[in-house]
């Protein structure tokens, strides 16, 4: 099924497809080709560190350099900057010029990534933070030679023993506002970020994100130095990618940090807010406007240490929109062509979406890649307190321990007809838990499913002490009140929304009384941190497809590693015992580097989780990426979401737009970022 309109002939030619799997293996998905074929490279085929003869800069930057408003180029960039090789751009050296717009559902709570503050997600995270190393186009690199990509960290050695790791930074790079970038900023981020516990990075780097143990030095402004319990730990290089690893402006944050100031940790999370304009970033473009629930804008960074072979400083695109919209609007506008970009990953909206596509007159260009989106169905297992502790929570954090009840839930989902909720056709796939089929550690051998069956669900109830005493059709706990759940549901997402509405459902028809907790954005992220529910429809992140990213967020490796079962009032994981050896299989794999030794280890991980129902998956289906076709450099295949979104995995520094094809949409055009902090919209350079 190569082409869109393949696709939909095959959506709308549709009868009521195939009947609930009986079979104990979890059953093959249907077939589904992705459409765009990735070109396998090396790491050395994408990019390399030099100095080249000479370097080259929009006009606009050159008139504002010549007018004395900014330094000569050559001090703007690093003595070897990062040079992107012509051979891995699909279309080549670019041109300068135009806008990339975004549509996004998050909103700006500040820029404090460090401390935790989102900037809304969809993209304007990605492109702030720029991180020791690179995962995200990882998708077109061969297996053999798969670690993560240099970026921050030009450069790395082991030690002989496999202990020590010196990472080689790149040199006299700068940040957005002219400061420099060091080591210095490095062990900020490390020693007063993660190493302080009192300050919750976004995305959740914890102190055992790197393995029990882990050290970092300071050996020059330019060298750091890892030191790890394990000999070789794989993981640890993907962890130093984008999430976990991504260095704030130390100059900016230190002084507003509780260690240098009079600063609660909270006056510390909050002290860039919304209005604070261009904070000094590494990344190619800089905050230069924000209008709340309208629009964030960012312009190019004129010391981004990013060129071509040519010489070209990067980016290519002057300007970066993100529209304050939602996540389904932003799919509507990429297929209208009032957006350019979308991770098309709602399946509610793939017949519209893929109509419109078809159109040979569509200004979008959409490409499905392979099943990497999916849900499951989380437990809260605490039962020393992380969470709510009233006596109802603490009753169903109860029996969530109880494997039985476990059972019953995952035989009371009917996963074929919550995937064909979403969207009937050959999308959707039967989801167990655990890795996803067709990854490169997934072994079906080692994947126990246990098939949809309301009497073997209700006979499961009966198993864990629960029965219908009042015969109003919900069981009761023994001698008690019915069971009542809370579910916690992601409001921004359709997909989201109705599959916990599938959730209930079912949970009825076993006489399961399940209530939805249906909450938007940071609220919801918040009430998802802090363990504020007994079950979650979670959509699922890398680790169930890559293994090797965000590893951490298999098993309660650490107090705050896993999504649905963090430390509880003593400071530890109250954790069953099937959960304690997950965590130690997990933790071995981080620390292995014998490739056999982690193909087994995962084996062991998936039995483990999907025999006791660690997580009831719910269903996973393929996403498209929707891209206007006025832009180049859109590698083919490029996946939504694999090491990370596509945001990451397209490299938007590199696109550009031919000249003729140019969209005149800039809103702030020939300006660039002004000082930090300056108010929305002001004190640019021009
Ligand atoms: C992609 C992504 C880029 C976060 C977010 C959002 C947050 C989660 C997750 C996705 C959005 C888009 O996902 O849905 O397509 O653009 O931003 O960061 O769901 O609520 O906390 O993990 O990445
Ligand atoms: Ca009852």
């Amino acid at each position: 099924m190569k082409t869109v309109t393949g696709l939909l002939a095959a959506l709308l030619a549709l009868g009521v497809s195939g009947n609930a799997a009986r079979a104990d293996a979890v059953p093959d998905a249907p077939k589904f080709d992705a459409q765009g074929k990735v070109t396998l490279v090396g790491v050395g085929d994408i990019l390399e560190y030099k100095a080249l003869a000479s370097y080259n800069e929009p006009d606009f930057v050159k008139a504002l350099e010549k007018a004395g408003k900014l330094p000569a180029l050559k001090d703007r960039l690093p003595k070897e900057p990062m040079v992107y090789k012509t051979g891995n751009m699909k279309d080549g050296v670019g041109v300068y010029g135009d806008v990339m717009r975004h549509v996004i559902g998050g909103r700006p709570e500040g820029w404090n990534y460090w401390a935790g503050q989102s900037q809304g997600w969809g993209g304007i995270d990605i492109g702030l933070q720029e991180c020791l190393t690179r995962t995200g186009p990882l998708f077109q690199v061969k297996a053999e030679e798969l670690q993560p990509l240099p970026n921050l960290a030009k450069a790395w050695e082991w030690s002989k023993d496999g202990h020590e790791l010196t990472m080689h930074l790149i040199e006299g790079a700068k940040w957005s506002d002219g400061q420099p970038f060091s080591a210095d900023d490095v062990m900020f981020y490390w020693e007063k970020n993660v190493l302080d516990t009192n300050v919750h990075p976004l995305n959740g780097a914890t102190p055992d994100t790197f393995g029990k143990g882990t050290k970092l030095d300071k050996i020059d402004a330019n060298t750091i130095k890892w030191t790890f319990a394990a000999a070789f730990p794989t993981s640890a290089l993907y962890e130093m990618a984008y999430g976990k690893f991504c260095p704030g402006p130390m100059h900016i944050l230190a002084p507003q940090h509780p260690a240098n100031s009079k600063n609660t940790y909270d006056q510390y999370k909050n002290a860039f807010p919304g209005t604070y304009m261009a904070m000094p970033t590494m990344g190619a473009w800089a905050v230069v406007d924000h209008k709340p629930d309208n629009i964030v804008v960012l312009r190019r960074n004129p010391y981004y240490w990013k060129v071509d072979e040519k010489g070209n400083q990067l980016p290519y695109l002057n300007e970066m929109h993100y529209r304050l919209s939602t996540w389904a609007d932003r799919d509507v506008q990429a297929v209208a062509g009032s957006g350019d970009f979308s991770n098309l990953e709602q399946a509610e909206n793939y017949v519209e979406s893929l109509k419109k596509a078809a159109d040979p007159a569509s200004p979008a260009r959409l490409e499905f890649g392979q099943r990497t989106i999916g849900y499951t169905l989380d437990f809260n297992y605490s039962a020393n307190g992380w969470g709510e502790t009233d006596e109802r929570s603490v009753a169903v954090h109860k029996l969530n321990r109880d494997l039985n009840f476990r059972k019953a839930v995952t035989m009371m989902l009917d996963r074929q007809r919550l995937g064909e909720s979403l969207v009937k056709g050959p999308f959707t796939t039967i989801y167990p838990g655990g890795l996803y089929a067709g990854t490169s550690f997934y072994d079906k051998a080692s994947t126990v499913y246990y098939p949809f069956n309301v009497d073997a669900a209700k006979k499961a109830l009966e198993a864990a002490g629960l029965k219908d005493t009042d015969g109003d059709g919900f069981v009761n706990f023994a001698g008690g009140k019915n069971v009542e759940i809370t579910l916690l549901v992601n409001a921004d997402y359709q997909s989201d929304k109705s599959l916990a509405e599938g959730v209930v459902a079912m949970g009825e028809k076993v006489g399961l009384r399940v209530i939805p907790k249906i909450i938007s954005g940071k609220d919801h992220d918040a009430a998802r941190d802090a363990g504020k529910y007994d079950w979650m429809v979670q959509r699922q992140g890398t680790e169930v497809i890559t293994a090797v990213q965000n590893t951490d967020h298999l098993a309660p490796v650490g107090p705050n590693t896993t999504d649905f079962h963090k430390a509880g009032t003593d400071g530890k994981v109250d954790m069953m015992d099937f959960e304690a050896k997950l965590t130690d299989v997990v933790a071995k794999f981080m620390a292995a580097s014998d490739p056999k030794e982690r193909i087994d280890l995962m084996k062991q991980y998936q039995k483990m989780a999907t025999e006791n129902v660690y997580q009831a998956g719910l269903t996973v289906y393929p996403g498209a990426l929707i891209v206007n076709k006025r832009f180049s450099n859109i590698a083919p295949g490029a996946p939504i979401f694999m090491y990370n979104w596509a945001e990451d995995n397209i490299i938007r520094e590199r696109v550009f737009v031919a000249a003729d094809k140019q969209s005149k949409n800039e809103l702030f055009p020939n300006t660039l970022p002004g000082k930090p902090g300056s108010a929305p919209g002001e004190g640019l350079v021009k």
